[in-house]
């Protein structure tokens, strides 16, 4: 079964309530490998692109200023299906109704500050990772461990 990557972002409510450590914490016992990493503040034009699908819709407007608002650390992440894995471990979009366990129900109260981004498809995990990452940013390398995570 061949790996995927997908982008993670710790949105500013994230960052601001210092749950950076948090949140990578359980993707990284999850067993997910980071290959790319860096704190940045999102540009209202890079907002844009990544949430475009959503332009027109009522929330869309807070959405940007929201991501724009304060600095976020983004991440890619690569596993066997790391996709389904990443959006499992975060929970439902709205907090109220994602199970505990994950960090949406766990630590998140509010749809609008819902701590946490992943890609949805492995479509557009590769348009986003290709937003926010240069190909020199990613470092592909072995872990020790790899053998007990995967079969
Ligand atoms: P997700 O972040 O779970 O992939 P999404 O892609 O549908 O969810 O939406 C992107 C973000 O937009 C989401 O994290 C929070 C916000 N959002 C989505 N639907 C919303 C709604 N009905 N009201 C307010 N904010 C919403
Ligand atoms: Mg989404």
């Amino acid at each position: 079964m061949s790996l995927e990557r997908t982008l993670i972002i710790v949105k500013p409510d994230g960052v601001q309530r210092g749950l950076t450590g948090e949140i990578i914490k359980r993707f990284e016992q999850r067993g997910l490998k980071f290959v790319g990493m860096k704190l940045m503040h999102i540009s209202t034009e890079l907002a844009n692109k990544h949430y475009g699908i959503h332009q027109g819709k009522p929330f869309f407007e807070g959405l940007v200023k929201y991501i724009t608002s304060s600095p976020v650390v983004v991440a890619v992440l690569e596993g066997k299906k790391a996709i389904e894995v990443v959006r499992n471990t975060m929970g439902s979009t709205n907090p109220v109704s994602a199970p505990l366990g994950t960090i949406r129900g766990d630590l998140a109260v509010e749809i609008g500050r819902n701590l946490v981004h992943g890609s949805d498809s492995p479509e557009n995990a590769a348009i986003e990772i290709n937003l926010f990452f240069k190909p020199e940013e990613l470092v592909s390398y072995e872990r020790d461990t790899d053998k007990w995570i995967m079969e």
